[in-house]
């Protein structure tokens, strides 16, 4: 024992430690089933983590989506709740926290992020218009596809190779945006799609300046710009990180800065603003606004509570207060760079730089004895799981689905295996768990091989896929 020098992470890295800005007052068992029973769990899922049950997993890295812990206070404010019908007080509170957190003067509530999308698409899109962004995501390209548009990827080069160290992966490439505005003419743009961070490119930021281009372009072109701000507050975390004029700039006021670009934005509450269930759409042109709240009643409910009790609106009115506190972004952003950080020194192929909600494996080069078409970033999810209950998910082709016009899969640049990290939920030691599991499964990937897909749903097939081993 007398040759082990234990070092605090603080030591590690030549600074003094800091911890989460929280103590914990509730937990929730979890244990870890033995390998029979998790074999057993795989096969009968169809070896698609999505049709695992919960109680069969023991570190839940799925989604960072719904599964963040809520404070005291918003646990508070769930008892708070007014379930009247219409004007219910706690939208009151939802509309003022957005307003003043991201400054869209009009807001409509939704259930959850899709629902925002749906009414975006509808509202804005006339079929055949196309629609630019900064990368797909998949719930999102479907309302667009789904309204008649066309999505197409202005992303930088940079963001399809998961090795390229640039600090900004979520920018938009304006040659590519201008040259598609020559090709179609800018009537026949609905609007820009612009999401920080970006998601299916590995939580990657977008930077201040792009954003600012951006909006000089889409002036000059009578384009609107329209934001999908899920993970908009880690976004300005890199901001304030990367871009020199923004070191010490609170997160809330680049929050502010970054939304006055655009036009309004849409929003998954289940992520940044730390709530189980909700969302939001929120516009500065009263036209828009109109449109949204005539399509609202239609498919979510009253535009004073859009599919959210009086008691959700509460807690997430605030979350969204919550989520722009300094201190919590860095400790959530840091968790998961934590995770990201061993398993690069150990050498483990990933999206780099490391990004903001999950740490990104990139399953070809894990792989590379696996084809895409036996499902390399599915058969890395499979493996986890059964080498400790760890669940995560495929971001390759399966969740990249076919072409609408000629049916042909989708085989992606990135086919990744992505593991989310919930805000506020799990500690440094899962961490450590979770990042031996990982090398665990790297040093043992020359024995693993493929899957074939047996079941394929029409929409969104990476719900409800099944597969079987090639072997
Ligand atoms: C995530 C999710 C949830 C999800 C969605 C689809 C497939 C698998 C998991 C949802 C997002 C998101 C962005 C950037 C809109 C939504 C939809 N992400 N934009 O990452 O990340 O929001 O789930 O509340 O409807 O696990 P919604």
């Amino acid at each position: 024992m007398a040759s082990i020098k234990p070092r605090t992470m603080g030591q590690q890295f030549g600074r003094r430690s800091w911890a989460e800005p929280w103590k914990i007052k509730m937990v929730e068992p979890i244990h870890m089933i033995s390998r029979g029973e998790r074999e057993q769990a795989i096969r009968e899922a169809g070896y698609n983590t999505f049709l695992l049950s919960s109680a069969d997993v023991y570190i839940d890295l799925l989604t960072d989506s719904g599964t963040s812990a809520m404070s005291d206070r918003q646990w508070a404010g769930l008892m708070m709740g007014d379930e009247s019908y219409a004007g219910s007080r706690n939208f009151y509170h939802l509309e003022s926290a957005i307003v003043s957190t991201y400054g869209y003067p009009f807001v409509v509530p939704t259930h959850q992020g899709r629902g925002a999308e749906h009414l975006i698409s509808q509202a804005l899109i006339e079929p055949g218009q196309y629609i630019p962004g900064n990368m797909y995501f998949t719930t999102t390209r479907l309302h667009q596809e789904l309204a008649g548009g066309i999505f197409v990827d202005v992303i930088i080069d940079e963001a399809h190779n998961p090795a390229d160290p640039h600090p900004f992966k979520g920018n938009v490439d304006l040659n590519k945006l201008e040259a598609l505005i020559v090709r179609v003419g800018a009537d026949n743009i609905a609007y820009v799609s612009l999401a920080g961070t970006v998601n299916m490119g590995g939580g990657q930021p977008v930077s201040m300046a792009n954003v600012k281009e951006l909006r000089n372009l889409c002036d000059q072109q009578g384009i609107r710009i329209y934001l999908d701000a899920t993970r908009m507050v880690e976004n300005c975390f890199f901001i304030q990180e990367r871009e020199k004029a923004y070191a010490g700039v609170p997160i809330a006021t680049i929050l502010q800065e970054f939304c006055s670009y655009t036009d309004g934005a849409w929003m998954s509450a289940k992520k940044d603003n730390l709530v189980n269930i909700g969302g939001w759409l929120a516009v500065n042109h009263q036209d828009v606004f109109d449109l949204a709240c005539n399509l609202v009643v239609v498919y979510e409910g009253l535009h004073t509570y859009g599919g959210m009790s009086g008691r959700d609106m509460e807690a997430l009115a605030i979350g969204i207060k919550e989520a722009v506190d300094d201190d919590h972004v860095r400790s959530r952003v840091e968790q998961v760079r934590y995770l990201g950080c061993l398993l690069t020194e150990w050498g483990v192929p990933m999206v780099q730089p490391i990004g903001g909600h999950a740490i990104f494996l990139d399953a070809r080069t894990f792989y590379p004895h696996i084809p895409q078409e036996h499902f390399p970033a599915q058969t890395l999810a499979t493996e986890l799981y059964l080498d400790s209950g760890l669940r995560s998910m495929e971001r390759g082709n399966v969740s990249a689905g076919r072409d609408p016009e000629t049916g042909r899969n989708r085989y992606p640049a990135l086919e990744l295996t992505r593991l989310a990290i919930p805000r506020r939920v799990y500690t440094q030691a899962h961490m450590d768990v979770v990042a031996e599991s990982v090398k665990a499964v790297y040093d043992s990937r020359q024995d693993t091989s493929g899957l074939k897909m047996v079941h394929e749903p029409k929409y969104l097939r990476f719900f409800q896929a099944r597969f079987e081993p090639l072997v």
